[in-house]
């Protein structure tokens, strides 16, 4: 047996190439494959943004080794991580299995996103610990690091450099809206007492405290395209009525997402700027974390605490 604490570390996944991404959108869609309409909307969105580069799985790759650098100084010798992908290879189930494999006995599930839903952190959690089960290994998974000072750090001068950046692009336009983001859930989890729209809060707040930003606001992006309602309002909505109300500069700052990929690259980078300059609005948006360092002391620190429960 091994004696070193595995680290599942968790993360959205990627399609592998063009090719793949009926396969992995038919795996988001619990394997019903979508309408040729869906496949070829989404296909046009990665093609506007990937250039035969998909980034999240770079970016990912980075913050495992970067993780693992990280609990390397904390604890020498300690820790081992693998990766587990929501919805592509190597799938959670396969991180877990590769644990197993190397006699690891005891482990911590931690996912590279800050906030507890039921319908995201949750499911990560949830496939982890069945399976860690079923391989003999205690696992112990962090739930949420939303209010870490080193985050709220890292996301706070990411907030100043961002506000400073739109000032030079737009000229100085005045007045300015910091808008808090994250991706959008079915509404039906606030019925279920989930903690996301709470803890994504808490976060806005601390940044826009430590930042001394006044006006500010939380709004949702990338809803499903579902006929079931999602929460909102919908970033795309939030812009129309800050136009209406004067506003000229938009900062987003999409604190529910650790790196650069689809959801932001495109929605925000794309999509939301466009519809930000049919308003008559500069928009801009603060760089993600990726390998950011106060980021992965976060997550080793997160790691370490769920590591302290172990028997
Ligand atoms: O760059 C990439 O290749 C992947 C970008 C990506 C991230 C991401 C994060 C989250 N999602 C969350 C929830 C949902 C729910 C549905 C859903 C659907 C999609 C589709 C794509 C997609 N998501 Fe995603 N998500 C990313 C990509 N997501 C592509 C399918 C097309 C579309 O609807 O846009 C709806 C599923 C359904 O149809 O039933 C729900 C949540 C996160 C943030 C937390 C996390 O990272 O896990 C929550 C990155």
């Amino acid at each position: 047996s091994n004696d070193k604490i595995g680290v599942l570390v968790m993360s959205y996944g990627t399609p592998k190439s063009m090719d793949d991404i009926e396969s992995y959108y038919t795996h988001i869609r619990r394997g019903n494959p979508p309408t040729p309409e869906l496949l070829a909307e989404l296909k046009g969105r990665y093609e506007a943004i990937v250039g035969g580069v998909f980034p999240l799985r770079e970016n990912t790759d980075g913050q495992v080794a970067g993780l693992q650098d990280k609990l390397e100084q904390l604890a020498p010798g300690k820790f081992v991580c693998y990766q587990g992908l929501k919805h592509a290879s190597p799938y959670i189930e396969d991180g877990v299995e590769a644990m197993a494999a190397d006699g690891i006995k005891r482990a911590v599930g931690i996912v590279l996103a800050p906030h507890y839903s039921s319908m995201s952190v949750g499911g990560y959690l949830k496939r982890a610990k069945a399976k860690a089960e079923e391989r003999g290994i205690e696992l112990a998974g962090v739930e949420s690091y939303h209010l870490h000072p080193k985050l709220i750090e890292a996301l706070t001068e990411r907030v100043r450099n961002g506000l400073a950046k739109l000032d030079r692009t737009s000229g100085g336009a005045t007045p300015v809206k910091v808008l808090f983001s994250a991706h959008s859930l079915p509404a039906k989890i606030n019925e279920l007492g989930d903690p996301y729209e709470r803890q994504l809060l808490e976060t806005s707040e601390a940044v826009a405290g430590r930042a001394g930003v006044k006006d500010w606001q939380f709004t949702w992006q990338s809803a499903g395209r579902t006929k079931e309602p999602w929460l909102g309002p919908d970033i795309l909505e939030t812009l129309e009525k800050l136009s209406a109300e004067g506003y000229k500069g938009v900062l987003v700052a999409p604190v529910g997402f650790v790196s650069d990929h689809l959801e932001v690259l495109y929605d925000l980078d794309i999509e939301a700027k466009q519809a930000a300059a049919d308003l008559g609005m500069a928009l801009e948006r603060i760089e993600m974390l990726n390998r950011d360092p106060l980021y992965m002391e976060t997550l080793a620190e997160s790691v370490e605490e769920a590591a302290a429960t172990l028997k």
